[in-house]
């Protein structure tokens, strides 16, 4: 793969952890190399860092492989090592401050955090909930939603939480597919002022739908509701009247603690399944060694819980941790373009893990919005989501961390659970755009087309090797779609399906989903890299590449850009950036046509659509745009699309 690719990504530059961040930090050098001596002694010790009822008989199964089963035998609640230790040794550290979109705002100790996760789980059996049930949760950020996935967790139910922004027959879709026994949503929930319709979301959805029989519901915005008598309980009416200690189900390590789907570019969502003991022990290890956290740190992820980044980053592994976080309930520009920063200046933050589209935006936005707020708690900046591109990457170096803050560039899946190919602050020299290397105990390497290793300064395909704690136990409901998906490509080696590339250091350089690679005149050319050098020109924000057919070269590269602060296209520009891509990449990348957009389609978690992107060059007819965050952006690229065309 990117054969044509040479010098983009051996960029010079490169930057050392600052001194005093490595000598305190959580993680120290030669932690690589100890896990590689023994992987298995490894994820030992770091499970032993999580609290069992009883310690696990086998480490490791792997007579079902690819099903691998991890601390068998043991026995665990999580929400135990999440809360209760917490509580018995400092019961009144903040767990959580929670601002609301509004501006209200909320903050909960370890103790109270613990009873309200007790009075909710109480308030599910109550409504014939227990162990071995799912439980789909469509909320916004709000601090309930934690505490519903937590309660869930604390009767040995199973929780499904479906995003708050997708429609009724998303959500329909994935109550079906797991035979949810009871759905926790909201009234409304608030997004840049407007209210989303969360229960009448869920009143559609339950249309003839068989298997729920209760609905939680809390107040938030006050928006009117319809009720079904019987079926529907207001939160405040059956949740603050319980106990507030329930003691926990004990679970076997290997019990289902959630299922999370993703949608994938085609077909039917998958649901993920993840269990107990090596979810948590995955993703408590990668955030004390990722995020560095200490006492004092104030830790704030954007994401949404949603998505796999709010349940490792924002419930399970900083509780695990006993961390202090900020989860925020509304969109970065309400209600102006400066909320991210005014909140990290009014909680001290300092800790910030955010997306690679969240970066590009605020890049568009202009650099005098960060400059204008006092950024100087933050210590520690993180990227999730999508390959960084070296340009954001140095702005958000710059801008945001202040020159002094290492930027962790994280890789990782759904499926996966936790952290897989991450620098660790303290320890790892980085390189802009490159996700370093494997965290210890994972055994990632590329590959070519045949499974073979590739030499150092080629690029191929991402595989793991060996088995790790948090990865996925298989798709609910479709055990042979498990095997097709992940272990088919390779015979033993799973297999995400992103390209990546590895240079002559060992670092990983990931290239984006293989699906969406280009084929231009033979050469194998990535989104990712011919991304990069567009963003490169000093005018473009954001970009989005994608092969559309050529009778000529195969595949011709059709390019969709946003230019920064607003500034509209030329054809002088095009001529510009199309020479930019063939001086940084080769003339074999250029562009062959470059639509100047407003914004690009993302999905909610803010990944790019370029499948979509792919249908408009081609002139298809698209299908359902309704999951995409911004489906009226689609018409208008169209519309620039065919003009651009026709020139
Ligand atoms: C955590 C999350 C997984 C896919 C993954 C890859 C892309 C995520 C990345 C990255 C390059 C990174 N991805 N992190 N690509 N560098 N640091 O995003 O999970 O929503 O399941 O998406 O996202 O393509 O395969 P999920």
């Amino acid at each position: 793969m990117s054969d044509a690719i040479e010098n983009l990504f051996h960029e010079e530059r490169r930057f050392d952890p600052p001194g005093k961040f490595s000598a305190e930090a959580n993680a120290q050098s030669g932690i690589h190399e100890e896990a590689a001596r023994d992987p298995l002694a490894f994820w030992s010790s770091e499970a032993e860092k999580i609290h069992w009822r009883k310690p696990w008989d086998r480490l490791l199964d792997s007579s079902d492989a690819p099903v691998y089963r991890w601390f068998e035998g043991g026995r665990l609640n999580v929400t135990e090592s999440c809360l209760d230790r917490h509580v018995e040794t400092h019961p009144d550290r903040v767990a959580f401050h929670w601002e609301g979109e509004p501006g209200d705002s909320l903050s909960l100790t370890y103790s109270e955090l613990l009873a309200k996760v007790c009075q909710c789980a109480a308030a599910l059996k109550q409504l014939g909930i227990g162990k071995g049930d799912t439980v789909a949760i469509y909320m916004g950020m709000v601090p309930e939603i934690t505490i519903a996935m937590l309660a869930c967790a604390r009767i040995g139910a199973a929780h499904s939480v479906v995003f708050g922004g997708f429609s009724s027959d998303s959500l329909r879709e994935r109550l079906d597919d797991a035979s949810c026994k009871g759905v926790i949503t909201q009234d409304g929930a608030w997004r840049r002022g407007k209210v989303v319709p969360l229960k009448e979301n869920v009143d559609l959805a339950l249309e003839g739908q068989e298997t729920v029989t209760s609905v939680l519901v809390l107040e938030r915005c006050k928006n009117e509701v319809t009720w079904s008598e019987g079926r529907d309980h207001w939160w405040h009416d059956v949740v603050p009247t319980q106990d507030d200690f329930l003691e926990a189900e004990e679970m076997d390590s290997e019990d289902l603690l959630f299922i999370l789907y993703t949608s994938g570019s085609t077909g039917k969502p998958k649901g993920i399944v993840h269990t107990c003991g090596g979810y948590l022990t995955g993703v408590s290890s990668t955030f004390r060694n990722v995020f560095d956290i200490k006492d004092s740190d104030l830790y704030w992820c954007t994401a949404d819980c949603g998505w796999v980044t709010g349940h490792s980053y924002i419930v399970y592994g900083p509780l695990a941790n006993g961390a202090t976080s900020l989860i925020y309930e509304g969109t970065p520009d309400f209600p102006d373009q400066g909320r991210w920063w005014d909140l990290v200046e009014k909680y001290a933050v300092t800790i910030f893990y955010t997306a690679p589209t969240a970066i590009r935006t605020f890049m568009k936005w202009g650099e005098e919005i960060p400059k204008s707020k006092d950024l100087s708690s933050l210590r520690l900046l993180g990227s999730v989501g999508e390959p960084i591109n070296p340009e954001a990457w140095m702005w958000y170096h710059e801008f945001i961390g202040g020159e002094r803050c290492p930027i962790v560039d994280t890789w990782w899946q759904t499926e996966t659970g936790s952290i897989m190919i991450t620098p660790l602050p303290g320890v790892t020299t980085t390189k802009p755009g490159s996700a370093a290397t494997p965290y210890p105990g994972i055994d990632a390497v590329v590959v070519d087309d045949e499974g073979n290793e590739v030499e150092p300064g080629h690029g191929g395909l991402l595989v793991v090797r060996s088995p790790w704690p948090s990865m996925l136990r298989g798709i609910h409901g479709d055990p042979e779609r498990y095997k097709e998906v992940y272990w088919s490509r390779f015979d033993g080696l799973y297999f995400p399906g992103d390209g990546c590339k590895l240079d002559e250091e060992g670092y990983l350089w990931l290239l984006g989903r293989v699906d969406d690679v280009m084929l231009v005149s033979g050469h194998n050319i990535s989104t990712t890299e011919v991304e990069s050098a567009l963003v490169d020109h000093h005018g473009v924000a954001e970009s989005a590449v994608v092969g559309r057919k050529d009778d000529t070269t195969g595949q011709a590269i059709a390019a969709f850009v946003v230019l920064k602060g607003g500034s509209e296209g030329s054809e002088e520009l095009i001529q510009e950036l199309r020479q930019h891509v063939a001086a940084k990449i080769g003339p074999i990348a250029k562009p062959a046509s470059i639509v100047f957009t407003p914004d690009l389609p993302k999905t909610r978690s803010g990944k790019i659509m370029r499948r979509l992107l792919r249908d408009i060059s081609e002139k298809r007819q698209l299908g359902d745009v309704t999951t995409l965050a911004n489906s009226d952006i689609v018409e208008a690229i169209r519309d620039g699309a065919t003009q651009s065309s026709e020139d």
